[in-house]
């Protein structure tokens, strides 16, 4: 597919998209969902890409759903456009390959819930988060009310959510909701370091961890812990043996 709204740029295993669609500050509309699925899709098979880091260009990383394209629906095409946009926000969660969120500006409402189905969330100190649907008499509908809860607690989660405020990156951070903050023209070279340092390991012990954390929180310890056991053990015929002999050797490990 060609994209139009998605910016993509691959270099060093790290593919770089940027949503640019700045007139409306990148406010999400029927074509952005239907390039990030061809987006998914396409790096889940180039092994040329082990990394995504998704931005935003100019002053906001997304700005919600596309207000201008919602007004009109009716009650059954808004059902129909919740349930897509959280199909596509799943899809990016159960990307084998981590993605990194590198929050440049405004992340609100469905842009905040963007940020919340990727893995790690990086900030310029100028983002600004929120979830404002209550302000249009709305909720958010890409699963922003599932995913803020089990990221940063209910009491924050409902904090945003019933306030619609608006929270600086620092605010953010100490939520929880974000893991750094940094200075805007710091911003794309932190998310390729680290970025970097997740190409630099185990392919298959990074998909093992990100898929084994995600599917614990949903399955509950037990079943999760099973997993793990599970995942760990398949890694000693595998890439761990290498791993830990280059470790033995005192040399680089040489990942297949
Ligand atoms: N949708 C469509 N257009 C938008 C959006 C949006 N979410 N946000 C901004 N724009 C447009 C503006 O209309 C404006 O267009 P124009 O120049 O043609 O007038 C342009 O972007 C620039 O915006 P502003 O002039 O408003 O810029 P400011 O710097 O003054 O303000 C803000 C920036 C504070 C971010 C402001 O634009 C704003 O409040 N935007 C709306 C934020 C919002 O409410 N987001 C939540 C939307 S609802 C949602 O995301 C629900 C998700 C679940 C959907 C489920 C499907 C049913």
């Amino acid at each position: 597919m060609d994209y139009e709204i998605l910016k993509t740029g691959v270099a060093d295993g790290i593919a770089t998209v940027t949503i640019s669609r700045p007139q409306a500050l990148n406010a999400l509309n029927s074509r952005f969902f239907q390039e990030m699925d061809a987006l998914i899709a396409e790096i889940a098979r180039r092994d040329d890409v082990k990394v995504l880091i998704l931005t935003g260009e100019g002053k906001a990383f997304v700005a919600g759903a596309d207000i201008a394209e919602m007004v009109s629906k009716t009650q059954a095409q808004a059902r129909e456009f919740s349930k897509r946009g959280q199909t596509t926000f799943r899809s990016l969660e159960l990307l084998v390959k981590p993605v990194i969120a590198a929050v440049n500006g405004f992340a609100l409402g469905g842009g905040c819930e963007l940020a919340l189905a990727c893995d790690i969330r990086i900030a310029s100190a100028k983002a600004k988060f929120g979830q404002p649907e209550v302000n249009l008499g709305l909720i958010p509908g890409y699963a922003g009310t599932q995913r803020l809860p089990r990221l940063i607690g209910l009491g924050n989660a409902l904090h945003l959510l019933l306030t619609g405020e608006m929270i600086g990156a620092e605010e953010a951070l100490r939520m929880g909701l974000i893991q750094k903050v940094v200075e805007p023209e710091q911003l794309l070279p932190t998310a390729v370091e680290i970025a970097r340092t997740i190409a630099s390991k185990g392919p298959k012990a990074v998909q093992l961890v990100k898929r084994i954390a995600r599917q614990g929180l949903l399955t509950g310890f037990d079943a999760g812990c099973a997993l793990e056991s599970e995942a760990f053990s398949t890694l000693f015929e595998d890439e761990g043996a290498e791993g830990m002999l280059a470790f033995l050797e005192k040399r680089p490990p040489k990942w297949k």
